[in-house]
């Protein structure tokens, strides 16, 4: 496939004027996926299924509703209309969306697309500071929001005047885009002639630290990350039907909800609201043969399986922070299953180091997946030999490519994609997490991993859920600081505190048991559910401070 100067679609061409400069793009590998000039995601995904006859098939599976592929189709269409005709909506426009995981946020996040559109979901606990930040960076006018989440919208108008227009769904009220949805002639709509470089989706990066963002992705990307670890790695199948709690607006959960499922004909069961403790019982109730969520709810259900039946799962894939090993092999005792460890960001849209079923090492994320190269490399950028740990260093179909930012320089070195994790390679090229990057704890002269601890501490069955941060010491430079919440009916008291220190002194290396232990209620977390180490680090910061002084 060539990409060199393809015509885009876009009439608004924000997005393309905004990419980096060339020369900061990473390196793409399009081995084994050749995909049209013109192409428009949303074709592909659905109506080509569709137009072959498959349009009874389900395809979207909530609580209140299930739709097949032809109705899924017409929604796209109507809601695509909605956007052109009463709204004016330009290819190249951005639209932000704002819902929970349903039919109708699938359908908002298609018809965009296939209006050649450029999609900016956004996470629903996002407030209002938050989402005139995206609508100022990203430019966006026209925003379709989910009724119950229009007063943080509200909010927002006055923050972010580059934002014309909000339509809410899930309301018959006049002006509602259900009762717009409905005029007569909405049925059909042709999918915008898009390039396959046109840009489709800007994701904004969590923002752990520093301002969110903008990863921009292409109609293209949306197909790659299907036809490389969909194909080779999660291999799903038209009989599949998935399930699982990442919201749709961060790029595992659009992945593993929306277009994994629909390149395969399969169906995707949504739910608003997945915790643990409903994720079990929704497994059972529809039947869900493969299931995407993240380390600490594969940990958390397990004290539940036994209430439900579950044996139609078929596949658990895990993603967002590293697998412990301990959760990978309570699970596969408890349940037979493997869960499929594997890293993805949102720069690269999905996974890129990941095993299928039959070749998963346990403890070890995986290899790369077909059509992406990974290796570790030290702070100068050269290659490390296998067993030595460096910087993770990717490229692949996808890529980074931020949104006028000058970061970009950071993510991409060389022209592959540095991730800001440590990782060790094996001689069979199987990748074994560390920490991230700036999560090594380096205390009198060790480097310590802080998940290692974490890992460790987590199989104490007083333990429910643990971060281990460097914490300042006069002494030692820092040390090594466990913040753990305790499961009910124990007690963080000194001799708990004991206990803990010698189990880790049992387990690994002695010198990396926490000399420091804090017992709280609950540890800081991203709203994709990942462990904020960050802000443990700040308060530990700050009570070192508070001790020295
Ligand atoms: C960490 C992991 C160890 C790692 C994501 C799947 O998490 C996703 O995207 P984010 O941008 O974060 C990226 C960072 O998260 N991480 C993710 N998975 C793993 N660390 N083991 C793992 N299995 O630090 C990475 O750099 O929020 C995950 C698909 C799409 C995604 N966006």
């Amino acid at each position: 496939m060539s990409v060199a100067m393809i015509r885009s679609a876009h009439i608004d061409s924000f997005t393309r004027d905004n990419l980096p400069p060339r020369n900061q793009w990473p390196e793409f590998l399009f081995a084994g996926l050749d995909y049209p000039e013109r192409l428009n995601c949303v074709g592909e995904l659905l109506d080509r299924r569709v137009e072959r006859g498959e349009g009874d098939r389900p395809c979207l599976i909530s609580p209140a509703e299930t739709l097949t592929y032809a109705q899924l189709a017409e929604r796209v269409n109507r809601i695509a209309n909605v956007l052109t005709r009463d709204f004016g909506l330009k290819p190249g426009n951005r639209v932000l969306l704002r819902g929970p995981n349903n039919p109708t946020m699938v359908a908002s996040i298609l018809a965009v697309m296939k209006a050649g559109g450029v999609v900016v979901a956004t996470m629903p606990l996002l407030r209002a500071k938050e989402l005139s930040y995206a609508v100022g960076k990203a430019k966006i006018a026209l925003a379709l929001c989910d009724v119950r989440l229009a007063d943080e919208m509200e909010k927002t108008r006055p923050l972010a005047p580059a934002l014309k227009q909000i339509v809410y769904w899930g309301d018959k009220s006049q002006g509602s885009l259900e009762s717009l949805m409905m005029r007569s002639g909405y049925e059909n709509f042709t999918a915008c002639d898009t390039a396959n470089d046109d840009v489709c989706l800007i994701g904004f990066t969590s923002g752990t630290t520093g301002e969110p963002k903008g990863t921009m992705h292409f109609h293209r990307d949306m197909l790659a990350t299907c036809d490389s670890y969909g194909r080779h790695v999660l291999r799903a199948a038209a009989d599949d039907r998935f399930i699982g709690s990442p919201p749709l607006a961060f790029t595992f959960g659009l992945g593993g909800l929306v277009l994994f499922p629909l390149r395969v004909g399969a169906s995707t069961i949504l739910l608003e609201k997945a915790p643990p403790d409903e994720l079990l019982p929704a497994i059972a109730k529809w039947r869900a043969t493969i299931c995407f969520t993240a380390p600490t709810a594969y940990r958390a259900m397990l004290g539940a399986l036994a209430a439900h039946d579950i044996s139609s799962l078929k596949k658990c894939i895990s993603a967002g922070e590293a697998l412990p090993l301990p959760t990978f092999e309570a699970w596969h005792k408890a349940t037979g299953m493997r869960i499929m460890d594997g890293i993805g960001a949102t720069e690269m849209l999905h996974i890129f180091i990941g095993s299928p079923d039959d070749e998963i090492r346990a403890g070890s994320t995986g290899r790369a997946v077909p059509g992406y190269e990974a290796k570790v490399i030290d702070d100068a950028g050269h290659e490390m030999p296998a067993g030595i740990p460096g910087r993770l260093a990717v490229r692949g179909p996808t890529g980074c490519r931020y949104l006028a930012d000058t970061r970009q320089t950071v993510y991409v070195q060389s022209a592959w994609n540095v991730t800001g994790d440590t990782y060790v390679m094996d001689k069979d090229r199987y990748f074994w997490y560390q920490a991230r990057s700036d999560d090594m704890i380096i205390s009198a002269g060790y480097n310590i991993a802080g998940p290692e601890v974490e890992t460790v501490l987590l199989t104490h069955p007083a333990v429910a859920e643990c971060g281990v941060v460097a914490a300042p010491d006069e002494e030692r430079g820092h040390i090594v600081k466990a913040y753990i919440v305790l499961r009910p009916g124990h007690d963080g008291d000194a001799a708990m505190t004991k206990t803990l220190q010698d189990f880790v002194k049992a387990a690994i290396a002695p010198y990396k048991y926490p000399r420091a232990i804090e017992y709280v209620a609950s540890l800081p977390r991203t709203q994709t559910g990942k462990l904020q180490r960050f802000e443990l680090r700040k308060t530990a910061h700050e009570s070192g401070k508070k001790k020295i002084a």
